[in-house]
């Protein structure tokens, strides 16, 4: 079983991503997971802080001469913005009273559920860790995953299909390698230029009025074999823990598989994907995947298929009313530095987070302590499934 833990507040002085579980014997280039970093960093939209960070992974420990070693793996990322936050964020108590006390929480963070739960004072304690930029020690963990899922044939991509109001039209029956080369040289991670161009003046509306902008993640998986996850018991199925671990993301209020939402609409004869049998592969077939890839909770060994919507950031630059929590009068939300859209960013840890929960499900399918052992399960079962 793959677990994993981060730490570190947005302007602390670092970030930690620790994972557990990992086999050993797998090929990790840090250079790879760096370029999921600079992903994330990536899109129209974001704010100053991107400016100042090089998000960058440093490995601590599981790692030797490129490979895992079984034991746990743990990265720090630097927060190049400490050094402006030192004083700040110290951990030293006679720095108390350096900087002003947060005391207007905006509406739609955690600011204020934060600091009444918490019995804070300042909604800085709650919002350095509420943060989205705790999204980057998970997409560090999830890159790995990527790679642990690489030697499997098992490929995973997200990019946004839509952004406030604008809906990009992908184009279909695209492979997965050239959704991500199109989605890659977009500003805005979509696949059709011309609603590119209408998210980016939108975005700059956006950006002139104080305003920001939420939006529509597609998260796609190849290579799956059938049978991850398990029907026999709650926690074991693996759109249940997809759409736990999206969930948890920041901003996320919506997830739905394969046709979602939609299919509470239709007819069961218009959305179930019938089953045919390929006589000379020896394999059964789907004539479609409105399931979205799963089944009874498990793999059906059709592409995943999931999209996530994420709300607009809350942090507004003209800021919705709201209370001071000291004086209790009425006083506009807090404004801090943030960004109008994430949503391309959002794309890479959504794509990061799926990545994690398919490599647990695999691993916990073909367990093993090494990737040998876990290479030798996974082809043994492709045979059985092919001789059934
Ligand atoms: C983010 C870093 C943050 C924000 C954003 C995401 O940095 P800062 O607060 O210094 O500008 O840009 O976080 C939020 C939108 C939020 O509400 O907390 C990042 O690294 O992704």
């Amino acid at each position: 079983m793959l677990r994993f833990l981060t730490a570190g507040e947005s302007h602390g002085p670092e970030l930690v991503a620790m994972v557990e579980g990992v086999p050993a014997g797998f090929d990790i280039d840090i250079a790879k997971i760096n370029a999921d970093l600079a992903r994330r960093q990536k899109g129209y939209g974001r704010g100053g802080r991107m400016l100042i960070e090089k998000d960058e992974a440093r490995s601590v420990s599981g790692i030797r001469f490129g490979r895992t070693m079984g034991s746990p793996i743990t990265f720090i990322i630097e927060n190049r913005d400490y050094k402006n936050w030192q004083k700040r964020m110290s951990a030293d108590p006679a720095d108390r009273g350096e900087g002003t006390l947060v005391t207007r929480p905006r509406p739609g963070h955690a600011d204020l559920a934060g600091v009444l739960k918490y019995n804070l004072e300042d909604i800085r304690d709650v919002l350095e860790r509420a943060s989205a930029r705790e999204t980057t020690a998970r997409v560090a963990i999830g890159a790995l995953t990527k790679e642990l899922l690489a030697p499997f044939g098992i490929s995973v991509l997200g990019y946004c299909i839509s952004i406030g109001a604008t809906e990009a039209k992908t184009p279909e029956h695209l492979s997965i390698e050239e959704l991500q080369r199109i989605t890659e040289e977009s500003q805005v991670r979509m696949a059709d230029a011309e609603a590119e161009r209408a998210v980016i003046a939108q975005i700059d509306a956006c950006k002139k009025t104080g305003d920001t902008l939420g939006g529509i993640v597609e998260v796609i998986a190849t290579g799956l074999p059938v049978g991850l996850g398990s029907h026999v018991q709650w926690d074991r199925k693996l759109d249940g823990r997809l759409a736990h671990a999206l969930l948890s993301l920041q901003a996320v209020k919506g997830v739905e598989i394969g046709w979602g939402f939609k299919a509470a609409r239709v007819r069961g004869s218009e959305l179930h994907d019938e089953i045919g049998y390929d006589r000379e592969e020896g394999r059964f077939t789907r004539l479609s995947n409105n399931s979205g890839g799963t089944e009874g909770g498990m793999s059906t060994g059709e592409p995943l298929r999931l999209r996530v919507a994420f709300k607009p950031l809350s942090t507004l630059m003209r800021p919705l009313r709201s209370v001071d929590i000291k004086s209790k009068e009425d006083a506009p939300g807090a404004i801090e530095r943030s960004d109008v859209c994430a949503i391309p960013a959002a794309a890479v840890i959504a794509e990061t987070v799926v990545a994690f929960e398919l490599a647990n499900a695999f691993f916990e399918k073909f367990g093993g302590d090494s990737m040998v052992e876990i290479m030798r399960n996974y082809r043994g079962y492709l045979e059985q499934v092919r001789n059934y």
